[in-house]
């Protein structure tokens, strides 16, 4: 796809701030410091309309960024890390369950998950709970710049082991580095679109 436009729209926190003007939504679940902005910028092409950080925990809020007047990303919050306070986790929590519950524009979940690392038992819990709300999930598997050639294979088996994913469900190579599977994915979104 050739994108033409994109622009954030809103950082929101709750139900009543996500656009209404219902466009087709693909969200990023994943990880902090997984990949999940990396990859939307990649997309896109644009360095870094989607905030990027080496620092976990950058992405705070559900990030509606609209392309081409057609569709949104929706940058969602990352899981999993560690010195976040239970407050924060909960609310974290209810953000999510109130999005992907009830969100009727969402086409589709990409789950970011970090090829060099065997899932977490959260990548584990996120991938059951949007499997449980029936969302086609799409697993991207990331920083594919990072492992050796040879052992692609490998650590592509492990991540559909241990995520259990189920047939049908597509597993994505990709490097925002390199863009290795960024016309695979533009093909794979278009089907949602
Ligand atoms: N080598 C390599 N580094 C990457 C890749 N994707 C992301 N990174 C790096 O990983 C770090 C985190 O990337 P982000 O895109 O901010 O991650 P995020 O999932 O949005 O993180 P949160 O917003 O904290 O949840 C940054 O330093 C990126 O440059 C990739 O494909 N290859
Ligand atoms: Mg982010």
């Amino acid at each position: 796809m050739k994108v033409t436009n994109a622009e954030i729209v809103i950082s929101a926190v709750s139900k009543k701030q996500y656009p209404n003007d219902l466009l087709p939504e693909i969200a990023l679940a994943g990880r902090s410091n997984v990949g999940k902005s990396s990859f939307i910028n990649k997309l896109i092409n644009r360095k870094s309309l989607a905030r990027t950080s080496s620092k976990p925990g950058k992405t705070q809020t559900l990030n509606f960024y609209k392309i081409n007047d057609a569709f949104y990303f929706v940058d969602v919050p990352g899981y999993g890390y560690a010195k976040v306070s239970k407050t924060e986790r909960e609310k974290w929590g209810k953000m999510m369950e109130e999005y992907f519950q009830t969100r009727e524009n969402l086409k589709a979940v990409l789950l970011v998950t970090d090829i060099r690392h065997e899932p977490t038992k959260d990548d584990i819990q996120m991938y059951d709970f949007l499997k449980h709300f029936e969302l086609p999930v799409i697993v991207v598997a990331t920083k594919m710049d990072k492992i050796p050639k040879g052992k692609r294979a490998s650590h592509l088996k492990r991540t559909i082991n241990t995520l259990q994913v189920e047939k049908g469900d597509l597993v994505l190579p990709f490097s925002a580095e390199t863009g290795e599977g960024k016309d695979e994915a533009w093909g794979i979104l278009k089907k949602y679109l």
